[in-house]
């Protein structure tokens, strides 16, 4: 039997045998490495945390100390860890084991996480709280140097060292966020890491010290000042200066280090960060060379590695749009906030490096640097995650909006994204971007509709717009076009109202009705926002019914909207059908799956118009 399948909890690593650790990383990589490879995952950031892990659990008792990981990708170590090896292979499947920490499926996962920045924060929530009811649990954040661009880290990072409060920082710096990691404070970290480590110093001087005459009198009297001693050998580290203790660079693949460093940590009367080195992707050759590829992989060859896909996609499209743009416009411009190759914009990048601002894990800063760019003149293009872009709500209103400043924002990842589940499912922007004054929203529904939108965004509209689009590949539909509407499919008994990708569920969903005798009339939005309803209001009167499909949340969508509108106007038809996500989150699982689960897909959509059909002809 192996080792790992004997451990379940922070006690059993404990109890393992010192030799017997080494051949635990092993284990732990070889099985991550054989489940991800079918599962599809984050997989780089796990492999450099193996060491990292093994050494935290053998220090600490995550089922009541508080481990708070950042973004929470680079836990699936700990998930073996701790009771979830024999699910292990469920991992990100619909109605499997999250890719993130989730309390509901151990009491070892501390906290919630998926979206980065916030754990010094939430950590340092938990040690307050530790302190106020007089517990004597530890609470350790565990973040990377990507997390660490975010500026919510800072502003939790002065409020630790403000609060003095007994807390463990676990700085995870392999110099990478997805891309190699960018700004100010990644040269910091480039530079700390070039100097020689405090504890590797502190145990050779203690070991000469012991070897010379009367050197231990020495070690003692150099100990009682070694603060002296670190600074005048180290100089002070910038979280020193903010009032934290900072033990390090330390090598994190060295496990005995790891747990001599952690153990210390645990003593000191205040909070600590320790800054950990790691090598990123370690132990599988394809993802040490290529971290940036093996950050999130889909299920891929184990002996070949990963074979750059070829297969067009809509974020490709919008790179590639981008930079036909930039050609024709000298004042266009990019901005992310590091996700350079998941929103498509390598080509760009390396085509237009003086236009291109990669600002590190920082959507509000990116959302308000994008207003100054505006505001003289630049046409800024932000690409960002529908769910990322949650971050930057204030900047929209407060700074885009106030001011009708002509940013746009390329909304990738809108919609259901799967597997990465309800932290990263791209549900709410059409609610929040439609509270924003003098907002413009284009969905466009296929690869051609998404360059002639994003065209027109960034050449004939003024003020904020949004351009938002899916994850992934286009469906049936393929058509070009930048119209407000669209009328798909004729028909007399009933209207449907849809934009994106949805269009294929719906026509499908037509497909089905006129099987069943009922004929489905299908209009398509493209500038889902303002509402321009010239057609879906002489549609929903011919037929007198209207049933709106999305893919969001049920508050603020364009269903809503519509009916209100309707409803104002008198025009309401007696029966609508409102069919989206209903409010609340939505897990993970593939695509396909996840439309019938909640029923937006083709079928349940006939389904439920046919139903309400049935309903009214009951009644009559
Ligand atoms: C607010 C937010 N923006 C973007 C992301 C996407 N994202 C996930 S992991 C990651 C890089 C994290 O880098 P780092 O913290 O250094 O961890 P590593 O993967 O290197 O271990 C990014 C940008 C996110 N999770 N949250």
């Amino acid at each position: 039997m192996a080792i790992l399948d004997r451990i379940h909890s922070s006690a059993h690593v404990k109890a393992l045998p010192e030799d017997l650790l080494p051949q635990l990383c092993r284990e732990l990589r070889s099985r991550l490495l054989e489940t991800v490879s079918k599962t599809g995952g984050h997989l780089a950031s796990n492999l450099g945390v193996v060491e990292l892990t093994v050494a935290i659990h053998r220090v600490f008792d995550t089922s009541k100390d508080r481990l708070v990981f950042d973004v929470g990708h680079q836990s699936y170590i700990h998930k073996m860890l701790t009771g979830r090896l024999d699910r292990f292979d469920t991992l990100r499947q619909y109605g499997g084991l999250s890719g993130f920490p989730k309390p509901c499926e151990s009491a070892d996962d501390a906290f919630i996480a998926g979206h980065a920045s916030n754990s010094i924060s939430v950590a340092l929530g938990m040690a307050r709280a530790r302190t106020l009811e007089g517990r004597d649990n530890y609470v350790i954040a565990l973040l990377g140097d990507g997390a660490l661009t975010g500026g919510l880290a800072y502003e939790a990072l002065s409020d630790v060292g403000d609060s003095g409060e007994p807390l463990i920082i676990i700085l995870n710096d392999n110099g990478m966020s997805i891309t190699p990691n960018v700004g100010g404070m990644a040269h910091y970290l480039a530079k700390q890491r070039l100097k020689p480590s405090y504890a590797t110093f502190k145990r050779r001087y203690r070991k000469l010290m012991s070897l010379l005459p009367g050197g231990k009198a020495i070690y003692r009297f150099f100990h009682g000042i070694k603060s002296a001693v670190k600074e005048a050998i180290l100089h002070c580290s910038m979280f020193e200066e903010m009032g934290l203790q900072y033990a390090g660079p330390i090598d994190g693949h060295d496990l005995k280090l790891l747990v001599e460093t952690l153990s210390w940590a645990k003593g000191v009367q205040g909070p600590v960060v320790i800054h950990v080195i790691t090598k990123k992707g370690k132990g599988y050759p394809f993802s040490e060379e290529t971290p940036d590829i093996y950050h999130g992989v889909s299920p891929f060859d184990l002996e070949k590695g990963v074979l750059p896909g070829t297969a067009p996609n809509f974020s490709a499209v919008f790179g590639e749009t981008m930079c036909a743009l930039a050609e024709e416009s000298k004042e266009l411009c990019a901005i992310t906030a590091a996700m350079t190759s998941g929103t498509g914009l390598e080509e760009f990048a390396f085509r237009y490096p003086r236009r291109f601002f990669d600002v590190g894990i920082d959507e509000v800063h990116a959302a308000a640097m994008a207003e100054g760019l505006a505001s003289q003149g630049m046409i800024p293009v932000f690409a960002v995650y529908s769910t990322f872009l949650q971050r930057s709500y204030d900047m929209l209103l407060h700074d885009v909006a106030l001011s009708q400043l002509h940013v746009v924002f390329g909304v990738d990842r809108a919609g259901l994204v799967g597997a990465d589940g309800e932290t990263h499912q791209g549900i709410f922007d059409v609610g929040y971007l439609t509270t924003v004054p003098g907002m413009r929203i284009y969905s466009p529904a296929s690869y051609g509709e998404l360059r002639d939108m994003l065209r027109k965004a960034v050449f004939e509209e003024k003020g904020p717009v949004a351009v938002r689009y899916p994850r992934g590949v286009e469906g049936a539909y393929t058509a070009s076009g930048a119209e407000n509407s669209r009328i798909l499919r004729e028909g007399s008994d009933v209207t449907i109202v849809t934009y994106g990708v949805s269009v294929n569920d719906a026509l499908a969903a037509a497909e089905r009705l006129s099987a069943a005798g009922v004929s489905a009339e299908v209009v398509k939005l493209g500038r889902i926002w303002p509402l321009d309803l010239e057609q879906v209001r002489a549609s929903s009167k011919k037929t007198g019914r209207l049933c709106v499909l999305e893919e969001c949340v049920n508050s603020g969508c364009i269903g809503e909207h519509i009916a209100a509108e309707l409803a104002a106007a008198r025009e309401l038809p007696d029966t609508l059908i409102l069919r989206n996500l209903g409010n609340r989150f939505i897990p993970q699982g593939d695509i396909a799956t996840l439309r019938r689960a909640v029923g937006i897909d083709g079928e349940s959509v006939a389904a439920a118009i046919l139903e309400a059909i049935g309903d009214e002809q009951g009644q009559a």
